[in-house]
């Protein structure tokens, strides 16, 4: 655009925002706005995925996605508790973030480049590495995934599992039958009552099924294929930078907690650590909160509420949950994995 030559009313539209923009800039986002009017984030989590997001015999949502809302809400509203959980099922999960019915989708979401690229929505940070896999009866001696010729396979709809189902049988010129259900627990009611001779879903929910649906876990077992990669991480709307920033950092402070070695108990203790990077991710050394508008000891909190990633995994779907995940692709990358934060700079 020619500038100099255009009409006044032209050239103070397109030079009004770039001046504004040095205020603009420490602004903290209108999703942040909303959430700090009404004092709650609203987080979309799943109706009842065991070590993920689901409702403990105290009526306490628990899990790793729903600690991580818990953490977004200790670092943006200083209170961890001050979150309202929204049950969303598979297909009902994108139109509530869409609708801005919820803030955040902290919900076994896998990050696929449809989802983010045409869905007027951004995956922020993965923060669970998994992949789908299938669970069978053991009365059925099945040793591969590839003997399933013709079986009859349960599956929810609106998932990748069940495009994934239909690729990796597809690839191998096997039939099979899916049995599709929108509801998770018509799903595995189904399955259980035997109308499929295997339940596809991600291996960290399959773990779940068999060890708390299952009226004997032992009758059932997990074949050895993953057929896909499920990178799960929590969704925001688009169109709201700030807000996309928080959410990722606070994942990413998370990680880069355990990997410094700060813990729920300790983190007090480490803001005096003589380590810059402590100093910084805690707010002691450097303000790292001034450029998320949040204050300096936003991930000290978050840490605070819910303990760093490697706490959260092991309570949630590790050896101290009946899950017993082992940290597989999901340890640090200076330990085998892939949990990898950018520095906090
Ligand atoms: N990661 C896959 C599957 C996610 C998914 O919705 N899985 C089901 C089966 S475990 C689930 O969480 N159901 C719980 C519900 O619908 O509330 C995706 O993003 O499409």
């Amino acid at each position: 655009m020619r500038l100099a030559k255009s009409a006044p009313w032209l050239r103070a539209a397109v030079l009004l925002p770039a001046l504004l923009l040095p205020f603009g800039l420490a602004h903290a986002g209108k999703t942040l706005d909303q959430i700090r009017q009404r004092s709650q984030l609203s987080c979309g989590v799943s109706t009842g995925v065991i070590g993920f997001s689901s409702v403990d015999s105290q009526g306490n949502w628990r899990g790793l996605d729903v600690d991580v809302c818990r953490a977004i809400a200790a670092a943006v509203l200083h209170d961890p508790d001050k979150v309202k959980y929204v049950p969303l099922n598979s297909q009902q999960r994108f139109t509530a973030l869409q609708s801005g019915e919820v803030d955040i989708l902290s919900r076994d979401t896998t990050w696929t480049l449809t989802r983010d690229a045409s869905m007027g929505l951004s995956f922020t940070a993965v923060t669970y590495y998994d992949g789908q896999g299938f669970l069978v009866p053991k009365k059925l001696r099945l040793t591969s995934a590839k003997q399933l010729k013709n079986a009859e396979i349960c599956v929810q709809s609106g998932t990748t599992t069940e495009k994934n189902l239909n690729d990796y049988f597809k690839a191998q010129g096997v039939r099979i039958k899916p049995v599709v259900f929108e509801k998770f627990e018509s799903a595995i009611k189904a399955f259980f009552s035997g109308r499929c001779q295997a339940y596809t879903t991600d291996a960290s929910a399959l773990a779940f099924i068999r060890s708390k649906e299952a009226a004997k876990p032992d009758d059932y077992q997990v074949l050895p294929e993953l057929i896909s990669k499920e990178p799960l991480a929590p969704v925001v709307r688009r169109g709201d930078d700030e807000w996309f920033a928080i959410v990722k950092w606070v994942v990413f402070a998370l990680i880069e907690a355990e990997e410094y070695g700060v813990t729920r108990k300790n983190v007090e203790t480490m803001k005096a650590s003589p380590n810059p990077a402590i100093g910084r991710l805690l707010g002691s050394a450097e303000d790292s909160g001034k450029p998320l508008g949040l204050d300096r000891d936003w991930a000290a909190r978050a840490v605070g509420a819910v303990g760093n990633y490697g706490e959260i995994f092991q309570r949630n779907v590790g050896a101290d949950s009946p899950l017993k995940l082992a940290r597989g692709l999901n340890a640090l990358w200076n330990k085998g994995g892939l949990m990898y934060a950018p520095p906090i700079r």
